[in-house]
């Protein structure tokens, strides 16, 4: 080992040493130990043996790897240890020193806290370089805020700073969101969020003194996160499973999410005039069912209950949804909230929501391959139905301007069936899926294309 070089990390160090043996240890070193004089800001090590030199076969230089900081936390580590994972570290701990390309692994087990978890402004990974928040291996850990206060800045894990990929974890019971994202190039993946006393994961300025569109949070990824059952005691009027809302920029995404059983809407992309528009938002692979209730049934007649919400206060923002479900929400499916603009609608399926699967009153909405069945009033599409290409429910049937109708047979199974799987993916089974010889498999734009989403 006497020409390896320590790529420094701040508080410590872990390499893998491939041995001459053919096998190969982990080693976590600290600081103290570290050569930090050497290297860029990457810190990523590069050598080469001397190729004049001749080393005995047993002294032979094997290639030596410096893998990316690890820091170790688990629910009874202490702030001052190192954060090996002797030592494990407390999870702010760890968030304020972990460098660019570093990973905190959080151990399984239950973590209380009774104050937000905050990665402040200036704490930011880059872009090929995040910070990472991952559980370790595959344990389970869960971030329990249910001993905060119920108020609104009681939120549980806060993302002011950008490049941060947090993936595996439990989050819930925060008194305001579980989840709120301030910065910019975020990607939460693979995270459960719920019962938490306001929306499960909102993106919007991390500040109020932020007025201008160009500093509110762009460009996150929301991949594979469950947000449920999460309800606003005061008034049950504003806990969403997803609220992109308000005060968001552009370029973020929503990727095979599902928001269920959350007492006011699925999705909410509400605007308001005293801030105006927002980015457009882009909603794709994701299903959105049973929102207006808990499933404990907390409920009150303020709670909205859409699934997809994509607008407010009559201000023009062109979202994009596509291939995504709404199911037996408590008002409409997917809903323009008097967004004018010109959303683009594409391979939806929304079935047996309360009132209009899909209820686009006013506006240049583009619509393409969407599929209405069975809702408990009239679709309203105002826009344009691309190539005749919409199955709509209107007086109590659906059809299409093509001569199409849906009926149960087109359906494999109207049984609600969603399955969760370890990795975040969900599956619908058969539900909602086109029985073979449906007049609607193929029968979309551009031609061959399936009328209505296709859901794993
Ligand atoms: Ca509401
Ligand atoms: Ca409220
Ligand atoms: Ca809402
Ligand atoms: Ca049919």
């Amino acid at each position: 080992m006497k020409k390896s070089k320590l790529g420094s990390y701040g508080m410590m160090v872990t390499l893998t040493f491939c041995l001459a043996l053919g096998g190969s240890l982990t080693w976590g070193l600290p600081s103290s130990l570290a050569v930090n004089d050497e290297f860029g800001a990457s810190g990523v090590e590069e050598f080469t043996a001397p190729a004049t030199q001749d080393f005995a076969a047993d002294e032979r230089e094997e290639p030596v790897t410096a893998a990316a900081e690890a820091i170790y936390v688990s629910p009874n580590g202490s702030s001052g240890n190192p954060g090996t994972i002797a030592s494990p570290t407390t999870l702010a701990a760890a968030i304020a020193k972990v460098s660019p390309g570093g990973t905190i692994y959080l151990r399984g087990g239950t973590y209380n806290f009774s104050a937000p978890v905050t990665i402040e402004r200036n704490n930011s990974g880059s872009a090929g370089q995040y910070k990472t928040i991952a559980p370790y291996g595959s344990e389970k850990p869960v971030l329990d805020f249910y001993a905060q206060a119920f108020a609104s800045d009681q939120r549980g894990l806060q993302i002011f700073g950008h490049y941060w990929h947090v993936k595996g974890l439990e989050v819930r019971g925060a008194g305001d969101n579980g989840i709120f994202i301030g910065g910019n190039y975020n990607i939460i993946e693979n995270v459960e969020t719920h019962h938490n006393r306001d929306s499960g994961l909102q993106i919007s300025r991390y500040s109020s003194s932020m007025t201008n569109i160009a500093d509110w949070p762009s460009y996150n990824q929301i991949i594979r996160v469950y947000s449920h059952d999460n309800f606003d005691p005061d008034n049950g009027e504003d806990a969403d499973g997803f609220a992109a809302k308000l005060t968001i920029g552009p370029g973020n995404v929503f990727d095979s999410c599902i928001a269920a059983w959350n007492t006011d809407d699925g999705w909410d992309l509400y605007t308001k005039s005293e801030t105006g528009a927002i980015g457009a938002v882009t909603i794709k692979n994701s299903i959105a069912y049973k929102n207006g209730q808990t499933s404990d049934g907390n409920s009150t007649s303020d709670s909205d209950g859409n699934g997809f919400k994509l607008g407010g206060d009559k201000i023009a923002v062109n979202h994009i949804v596509q291939n995504s479900v709404a199911f037996q929400n408590k008002k409409h499916g997917f809903t323009y909230n008097s967004n004018p603009g010109s959303i683009a609608l594409m391979n939806n399926t929304s079935w047996s929501n309360g009132e209009s699967n899909f209820a686009f009153d006013k506006g240049a909405h583009v619509f393409t391959n969407n599929l209405s069945y069975s809702g408990g009033a009239s679709d309203k599409t105002s826009g344009t139905d691309a190539a005749s290409s919409n199955v709509w429910w209107k007086n109590k049937k659906s059809t299409n301007a093509k001569g199409l109708v849906a009926s149960d047979a087109d359906f494999v199974s109207l049984t609600p069936s969603v399955t969760r799987n370890a990795d975040g993916s969900f599956s619908l089974g058969n539900f909602l899926k086109l029985a073979a010889g449906s007049d609607l498999i193929g029968s979309g734009t551009p031609s061959g294309t399936n009328i209505g989403a296709t859901m794993p």
